[in-house]
């Protein structure tokens, strides 16, 4: 049974004292900082319970709050393969985060094992790790408080990225397998990635510097270390790498700022030269945009379409090279947010697949393709090689040196690319990867195809549950009405699309509008978002 006793000293040590709603949501928990301290002690507990359904399988832990505000953090589980969380889980975690009392939560917590058959015999085991939020080390703290509850074998990785610590607990669950991710520790990953990538630019020229916008967090000093395994091979420029400096990080710099804002950060301004490359990491280095000044000065963006498009057609060809083309099936899934214009030079060279928002979608429907690639547009995505597609890519017997060449190309990326989750550094190997094969620089990957203009506004109504939507989030069908309203805005541009749905991690509606040029996607989007209102 459970040890009540113990759990509920631990548990008045960490009283919910908020009266917040706190919400499991498609980024876990996240909240200003401060209020988050029952949160993690009851992830902790839930951890270890997940462990031992998992027959004593490791669950990881991450403390961050991504690309949101310094003083926001937040706490997500990973499951044993390295993914998300079980859905039916989340609702769960929500219901534990909300017990007022420790009565209450003792109480739901009991009904919670019953109703799951968790068989508390099981071992428990948890590997965790943080960003460098001011938050972390406390939030680490009341964490560790629950693993203690509960008794759970913890293992703390230190401050490190997300994607990281999903590769830690794939690579800890495969361990001594035949499907072995790789040696589980930080120097692991790094072998992993820094091998590949030497072998994938074998007699191609080394890269020209790559600048490097590390959002004044985690991943400045795992770009740092990432840097010396990769020596020459790799020229980086690290720039927002202050840390300790408060309210640095993700403030006028970082992936969601180049997204959101469409502007250079300005602390490059001086730095970057027209024509070079240039990227921004996010406060979790689990996204990644490209960016470079034109010879006219004039600013660009590769965003996480382009960067599917670049991988995906890379990849297409190579499997066309090696002779597979009949025995692999790849495809592409987008979200509605995807640029028209991407997915109409994707759709030309494989399937293209439109799933609702949120990470957990696309990865799942990745999954039902040989080798599935994801990216959404604001830089978080993999590509997934399945088990049997890595299988018969290493008992392949080529007939051709092209074709031996492409099948280890092929092998070398499922090696380099962070397969469990989107990895802005492994992502930023992988384009560099490409570039250096096809030749391109800025200029070239940018011109696959050009962006059409578009807009994302945010709109604050009043209840933002009655917004319903259904075809992967493109059409509304609640409050009734409305679509006809959008589809008429709509028709009235040229190459004119837009739809409208709820956030699911902020309180307001969104409303995204493409057309033929700025000012007609900032007029749409203002007008139908007046229409939502
Ligand atoms: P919401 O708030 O549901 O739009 C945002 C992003 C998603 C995804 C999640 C999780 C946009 C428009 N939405 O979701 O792509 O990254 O956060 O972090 O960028
Ligand atoms: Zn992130």
């Amino acid at each position: 049974s459970l040890p009540l006793g113990k759990i509920t000293l631990f548990s008045d040590l960490h009283p919910k004292l908020y009266p917040a709603y706190f919400n499991y949501g498609t980024a876990g928990f996240r909240m200003p900082g401060k209020v988050l301290d029952s949160v993690l002690f009851r992830v902790g507990i839930l951890a270890g319970l997940r462990s031992k359904k998992m027959d004593g399988k490791t669950v990881g832990i991450m403390v961050t709050a991504s690309h949101n505000p310094e003083t926001d953090n937040g706490v997500k589980m990973v499951d044993p393969r390295g993914e998300m969380l079980d859905s039916s889980w989340e609702v769960y975690a929500t219901t534990l985060a909300n017990s007022s009392t420790t009565e209450m939560f003792l109480s739901t917590l009991e009904e919670f094992v019953e109703a799951e058959k968790i068989d508390l015999s099981k071992p428990a085991r948890v590997v965790y790790a943080r960003d460098t939020r001011p938050s972390g080390p406390a939030l680490v703290a009341a964490l560790e408080d629950g693993f203690a509850a509960i008794g759970a074998e913890a293992r703390n990785a230190g401050i490190t990225t997300t994607p990281i610590l999903h590769y830690l607990v794939k690579a800890i669950n495969t361990k001594g397998t035949e499907e072995c991710f790789g040696d589980d520790s930080e120097h692991g990953y790094f072998t992993k990635l820094s091998e590949a990538f030497k072998k994938l630019l074998l007699g191609k020229p080394t890269p020209s510097p790559l600048v490097i916008d590390c959002a004044n967090g985690v991943g400045a000093p795992i770009a740092a270390k990432l840097a010396q395994y990769l020596a020459a091979s790799m020229p980086m420029l690290l720039t927002n790498t202050a840390i300790d400096n408060p309210g640095a990080l993700n403030n006028l710099c970082g992936a969601d700022y180049i997204k959101t804002t469409q502007k250079i950060p300005p602390s490059l301004m001086t730095v970057l030269q027209p024509g070079q490359r240039a990227c921004s990491l996010d406060g979790d280095a689990d996204r990644l945009m490209y960016y470079y000044l034109d010879s006219r000065g004039q600013y660009h963006m590769l965003d996480g379409d382009k960067i599917a498009a670049l991988v995906a057609s890379f990849i297409v060809e190579l499997v066309k090279a090696a002779g597979l083309e009949n025995r692999i099936k790849i495809g592409v899934v987008q979200t509605a947010y995807a640029n028209g214009s991407s997915t109409k030079y994707l759709s030309t060279r494989l399937p293209v697949k439109c799933v609702s928002t949120g990470v957990k979608h696309l990865h799942h429907a990745a999954e039902h393709y040989d080798v599935g690639i994801y990216f959404e547009a604001n830089g978080h995505g993999t590509v997934l090689f399945s088990q049997q597609i890595q299988n018969i890519l290493s008992g392949c017997q080529p007939s051709t040196l092209a074709q031996s060449i492409a099948i280890n190309h092929l092998i070398n990326l499922a090696q380099l690319i962070n397969q469990t989750v989107g990895d802005a550094l492994s992502d930023m190997l992988l384009v560099e990867v490409v570039l250096a094969h096809r030749s391109y620089g800025c200029v070239e990957w940018d011109s696959l195809y050009t962006d059409l203009p578009n807009r994302l506004v945010k709109v604050l109504v009043e209840d933002r549950n009655i917004f319903k939507t259904e075809d992967a989030e493109r059409r509304l069908v609640s409050p009734p009405g409305l679509q006809e309203k959008i589809n008429d805005l709509s028709h009235k541009y040229d190459s004119g699309r837009s739809f409208v749905r709820p956030s699911g991690t902020e309180d307001v509606v969104r409303v995204y509008a493409e057309a033929a040029t700025k000012q007609q996607a900032d007029e749409l989007a203002f007008r139908i978002a007046g229409v939502v209102y």
